[in-house]
């Protein structure tokens, strides 16, 4: 009679996913089941430190106790009611993130590409109700490398062909030109009088922690205040506190007239997103234009004012800035031990290396890297080949840092 040996629960739970999930993702081969702080446990449990945060969803470390607690006590009373009535919730969350952000109005939706679509909606009734434009004209900017979100309008500003190829026909009316480029920026809006806005990341995440020129935010807000263009800052990935600022703008304190936020909105419990700016604009939107099922729901907002007052009570961009630092200052001295680390690039706990490619393995090389990380008790990914992202949970301490980095350096001195 043939044995089969027992399947683990790690094949088990990746076989299920192969047989019944949509292909769409090539995940590190780990299966997880727990998370507390910075620490993610397997179904063996093995514990892992955490160093993409769901790519900075979960700022705060997995399940905070007062996020999860906020969110416990709102869904035992009220989860949602639909827009069609008010709520005792929504107005306080608006209220609260106006203030937070220093904006007049905000309009809560659920995944960041929503937040991006409502951006982008928001710009072209300005364009037509305010600035003028003719109808069906406005043209929105966008910045090569750039990645907001899976959906047609999203991928239609993308310059990465596996995001656009066989999804065609795109979305007309977008201008992409190279990012961290002013005079590309200015000769751009020097051209076509019907541009409307400019949708930019203050740091490019999936391009791999493309961090622009100082100088470069200041400019792309004179340049959008010199020709009447919104400056649209897509912070779903660096906002909240990851680069070591509340957003990542505020490293040259220029206020977009657009803020987009996602991810760490909610603490990574559950998606809220949400767009921020002036009565100018977001007045262009009357009742019945926009809108969703789940944007701004009673549970969504209770736990967006827990996470980010988690956020300010725990000083996470301050945090963010000092161990983000230590993160760099490792990595820095490891170049000198190492051929495997080009650079070192990032700003707070957004950080990257590029790795050298090691003969034999190609681009395959950062793969096989984050294979090893995870045997060495690290969860990373890479993201473009041979960038490997490092972000961590804001509330990772100095000394975890060092044992993670320990664990980074071990790795690629094995290599
Ligand atoms: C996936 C990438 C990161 C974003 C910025 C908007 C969105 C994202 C700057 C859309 C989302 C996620 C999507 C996620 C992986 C991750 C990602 F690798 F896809 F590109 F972070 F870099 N603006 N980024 O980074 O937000 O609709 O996803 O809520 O698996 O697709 P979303």
């Amino acid at each position: 009679m043939e044995t089969t040996l027992p399947i683990s629960a790690t094949d088990q739970a990746m076989q299920l996913e192969w047989n019944y999930g949509a292909h769409n993702y090539h995940p590190i081969p780990v299966v997880l089941t727990r998370g507390e702080g910075v620490f993610l446990w397997d179904v063996e449990g093995k514990r892992y430190f955490d160093f993409l945060s769901a790519y900075s969803a979960v700022s705060q470390g997995h399940c905070h106790p007062r996020i999860i607690g906020a969110m416990i006590e709102q869904a035992q009373r009220l989860t949602l009611t639909s827009r069609a009535f008010y709520n005792d919730q929504t107005g306080l969350c608006e209220k609260f993130l106006c203030e937070y952000f220093g904006y007049d109005k905000v309009l809560l939706m659920n995944s960041g590409a929503e937040a991006g679509e409502t951006a982008l909606k928001l710009t072209r009734k300005w364009a037509y109700k305010v600035k003028g434009i003719p109808q069906n004209q406005a043209k929105t900017v966008y910045a090569a490398g750039n990645f907001w979100g899976r959906t047609l309008a999203a991928i239609s500003s993308s310059t990465d062909a596996s995001s656009t190829n066989d999804f065609g026909p795109l979305l007309p009316g977008y201008i992409i030109i190279p990012y961290n480029d002013l005079n590309a920026l200015e000769d751009t809006f020097k051209s076509d009088p019907n541009i409307a806005g400019f949708m930019v990341e203050p740091i490019q995440g999936e391009a791999g922690v493309v961090v622009p020129n100082d100088g470069y935010l200041q400019g792309v807000r004179d340049l959008c205040t010199r020709y009447n263009v919104l400056f649209i800052a897509d912070e779903v990935q660096t906002g909240i506190g990851r680069t070591g600022k509340r957003i990542a703008c505020d490293y040259e304190n220029v206020k977009p007239d657009l803020l987009v936020l996602g991810k760490a909105l909610s603490g990574g419990t559950m998606p809220v997103s949400a767009v921020l700016t002036s009565d100018e604009v977001m007045l262009t939107i009357r009742p019945g234009e926009h809108g969703s099922t789940f944007g701004g729901n009673p549970l969504a907002c209770a736990v967006t004012m827990a996470a980010l007052r988690v956020v300010d009570d725990e000083k996470l961009a301050d945090n963010a800035m000092k161990v983000g630092a230590v993160f760099r200052d490792r990595m820095t001295a490891l170049i000198q031990k190492t051929d495997m680390v080009k650079l070192v690039r990032g700003r707070g706990l957004l950080n990257a290396i590029v790795i050298a490619e090691k003969h034999g393995l190609g681009d395959e090389t950062a793969w096989e890297v984050c294979l090893r990380l995870k045997d060495n008790g690290l969860l990373t990914k890479p993201t473009h080949g041979d960038k490997i992202r490092f972000a961590p949970p804001l509330t990772i301490t100095e000394e975890q840092m060092h044992e993670a980095c320990d664990i980074i350096e071990k790795t690629l001195l094995a290599f």
